[in-house]
């Protein structure tokens, strides 16, 4: 829990704020997305302005999050923008479910020369100290479990779309409260959402059963790279470019596919290698609770939790798969 001196100055300073500019990690997954979404309607009901940005294009089941498109960095508006109406107007910069450069793509530099009052909110182990005021719990199992302990701090209404929102950011962050995240806590927060007006029937569909055929299809190509390694405990599966014009899904697509291996049984450890434009890999990382995966992406460069991780990775292929083969080789056969 984060303690209540902290909440205290969180509040006072959303309070001492008329405008606020939100956002989150770039591929922003269902923690960010409904994080976003829930401080957004809170700070509006508290008669602010509230601007919400990502950093890139969110999946398309979370957008029933947002009543309208998210302006994108990059795509919709430019850093230089960033420092025009109605973002000059903000006093308060929020970033949510992280505390990384790394996780903020361009926004980074913006963010290194602007002057505005920064408040974080993330559950994350690793991060650089962007805020003024920190609100962190690595014993979270969401950043939107630490949004709902802060509007029960502040006393701040928990509408039906606000309940919502917070539900899809615990649901998913806890993989369906199936992961070793999901504690008594979490459960508790739930079933405040849910008697606040959350419908987890509803949200299950709106986030599992809503892929496109063209998702389903990447799905597909993705399980039929499985490789098992050191005796079926490492699964590791590739994307590569061409899979994407093939079945015409796209980067967002991928959210969650690595999960689908740790179905075996045998699988300690799961790699998913999306190859990227630069000839790089966009490496994903789970694991089941033996492997700490956090270690072998802070070793290259990325980040995460001990059981879920990601890390960009040069090319080729078969060097980035071998950096991975040896990580976990290392830590298997301790
Ligand atoms: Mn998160």
């Amino acid at each position: 829990m984060v303690d209540e001196n902290k909440f205290k100055q969180a509040v006072d300073l959303i309070n001492a704020s008329k405008s606020v500019l939100i956002t989150a990690h770039t591929r922003p997954d269902g923690d960010a997305c409904g994080s976003v979404r829930a401080l957004c309607d809170s700070i509006k009901s508290l008669g602010k302005e509230a601007h919400p940005i990502f950093l890139s294009p969110m999946a398309a089941w979370y957008e029933f999050l947002f009543d309208s498109k998210v302006p994108i960095l990059g795509n919709d508006i430019t850093t230089e923008e960033l420092n025009a109406k109605p973002y000059s107007d903000c006093d308060l910069v929020l970033i949510v479910d992280t505390n990384s450069y790394v996780q903020l793509p361009q926004f980074d530099q913006w963010l290194k020369r602007s002057e505005k009052k920064v408040l974080v909110i993330d559950h994350h182990i690793t991060g650089d100290n962007l805020g003024d005021i920190e609100l962190i719990d690595t014993s979270a199992a969401a950043a939107g479990e630490i949004v709902c302990d802060l509007m029960k701090y502040a006393g701040w209404k928990l509408t039906e779309e606000i309940a919502e929102a917070i539900f899809v950011a615990i649901a998913t962050d806890s993989g369906w409260f199936k992961f070793a995240n999901a504690d008594a806590r979490i459960f508790r927060n739930a079933a405040d959402l849910i008697e606040a007006g959350a419908n987890p029937a509803k949200i299950y569909q709106q986030l599992f059963q809503s892929y496109s055929p063209e998702r389903m299809k990447l799905m597909i190509v993705m399980l039929k790279s499985l490789e098992l390694h050191f005796e079926n405990r490492l699964a590791m599966q590739v994307i590569m470019r061409k899979d994407f014009d093939e079945t015409g899904a796209t980067g967002k697509d991928t959210e969650n596919l690595i999960n689908e291996c740790n179905r075996i049984g045998s699988v300690d450890m799961a790699a998913l290698f999306v190859e990227l434009a630069d000839g790089g890999y966009r490496c994903s990382l789970r694991s089941k609770g033996k492997v700490d995966v956090r270690k072998i992406a802070q070793k290259y460069g990325g980040g995460g939790h001990t059981m879920a991780s990601g890390v960009n990775l040069p090319g080729p292929l078969e060097k980035a798969k071998q950096i991975i083969l040896d990580e976990a080789k290392l830590q298997l056969k301790s």
